[in-house]
């Protein structure tokens, strides 16, 4: 069977962290979507790593890893983030990861055209990572991407690549700073060193299920950086939604048990953007501080405001949660009052909206309705059952659950991999 765990918000909840603790129930745990762009941390035995394309099932010596054809590849990220797994003194991390060769290429050329791209954008940028995420995406849409199983028929990949490269070059002139025969010629060595771990990850993923092997999928970014159901176009150019994981894996619809929202107790985002939530006073600075807001891959602070219970109820309708792991609770352990979004209100009418609008005009002239809840005031990170947490903190639990309608399976008290409540 097969568990989802996907961002619910704009990222950075904490996907990695469940991912890692599920883990030893799984045989595989894969990626679907998204590229290095992602950010996931997790802390295990006093360690902590960073991921950011590869999958979070690595730190489990157990686990087989695979990156799915919806990804898009950076092959230089990829060795790296291997080099560092074993630098941090995890051991046959090679043997334990594939990647499918269905993937697209993202090329170094992409992330040269994804500065450019924001340069042109001007005040309107998206804030993106710089990873080349929107190029690698764009001209796999276009049809004149590379995908993995073509680096190794190097006369193909090469007309590809020069061709790539001479569409942007008519595109930017000298503003593309960039040579294609430097990149042609750091492929020969790759070319050799990704050979092994290539596969057909449809044949992989058939077989797999057919044994009923128990497959974990970590989700990259969050429902509203999605590109069709994020804030458009404030998001990244994946699905990192429900869909992107079918896309992105071909896994049996009918063998997915479990899909996992990942919730922070409050709400960040990285890059531009609306967030009708975001708290540019003490409180956020407060949140930034506490929670150690800032960018996994890129180190940018995160923005920080309140808990939006309007984005999770329309992440839930998108998404379809089963059950969902509130994060960082620990983080609101200091706050007298703890603010939630509970409604976005008209101003002209007073007419409270039964839906999250996709005109973000219309989104930035709403209201935001809040509701207050007393703090607690007292450190939640040793608490060991729903029932150790304060009453105001378990009135804030239960409060969420019944709003969204979903059940809280785990709750965040802490980075470190123990601190977690499980309640399932
Ligand atoms: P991109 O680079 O094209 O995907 O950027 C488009 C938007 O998507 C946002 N985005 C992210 N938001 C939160 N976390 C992400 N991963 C890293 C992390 C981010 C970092 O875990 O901390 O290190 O800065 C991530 N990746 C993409 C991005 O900010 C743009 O708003
Ligand atoms: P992801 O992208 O969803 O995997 O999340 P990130 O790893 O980018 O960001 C989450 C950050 O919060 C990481 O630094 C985690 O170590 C940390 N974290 C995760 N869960 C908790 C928690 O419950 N409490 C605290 N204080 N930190 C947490
Ligand atoms: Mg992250």
């Amino acid at each position: 069977m097969a568990t989802i765990i996907l961002g619910s918000q704009w990222g950075d909840e904490g996907k990695g962290k469940l991912t890692d603790i599920l883990c030893p129930k799984a045989q595989i745990c894969a990626r679907a979507a998204g590229g290095h762009n992602a950010g996931h941390s997790i802390v295990a035995n006093g360690v902590s790593y960073s991921f950011h394309l590869l999958p979070s099932g690595l730190v489990n010596p157990n686990c087989k890893n695979l990156i799915g054809s919806g990804v898009v590849f950076h092959v230089p990220s990829f060795f790296k983030e291997l080099s560092e797994l074993e630098a941090k003194g995890l051991t046959g991390v090679r043997d334990r990861i594939l990647v499918s060769d269905r993937c697209q290429v993202n090329f170094d050329l992409h992330a040269a055209v994804d500065g450019l791209e924001e340069v042109e954008l001007g005040e309107r940028k998206i804030g993106t990572t710089g990873r080349g995420i929107g190029p690698s995406y764009s001209t796999k849409a276009a049809r004149s991407g590379v995908r993995v199983h073509e680096i190794f028929d190097e006369a193909v990949f090469e007309r590809k690549l020069r061709q790539l490269a001479s569409g942007y070059k008519k595109r930017f002139g000298d503003l593309l700073k960039y040579d294609v025969e430097d990149e042609i010629n750091r492929f020969k060595k790759y070319r050799v060193d990704l050979a092994p771990f290539c596969t057909d990850a449809v044949h992989y993923m058939k077989n797999a299920q057919d044994r009923n092997y128990s497959i974990l999928i970590e989700g990259a970014n969050a429902l509203m950086l999605d590109i069709d159901y994020g804030t458009y176009p404030y998001v990244t150019s994946s699905n990192t939604g429900l869909g992107g994981i079918f896309t992105g894996l071909a896994i049996n619809p009918r063998k997915v048990d479990t899909v996992v929202g990942v919730v922070k107790a409050y709400t960040t985002r990285v890059g531009e953007g609306i967030f009708k939530t975001e708290d540019l006073e003490e409180a956020g600075t407060k949140l930034q501080e506490i929670g150690r807001e800032w960018g996994v891959s890129t180190g940018r602070k995160r923005r920080c405001g309140w808990l939006d219970l309007v984005v999770l109820k329309y992440s839930t309708a998108v998404n379809h949660y089963t059950v969902l792991n509130l994060t960082k609770l620990d983080v609101l352990d200091t706050f007298k009052t703890i603010k939630v979004a509970v409604a976005y209100k008209d101003p002209a009418t007073g007419e409270e909206l039964e839906y999250f609008p996709a005109d973000l005009e219309i989104l930035r002239d709403l209201e935001v309705v809040y509701q207050e809840f007393e703090g607690w005031q007292t450190p939640t990170t040793a608490a060991k059952s729903f029932f150790d947490l304060p009453k105001q903190a378990r009135a804030y639990v239960e409060f969420i659950e019944k709003f969204v309608g979903v059940p809280i399976g785990w709750i965040g008290t802490g980075p470190d991999r123990d601190d977690m409540i499980f309640r399932t």
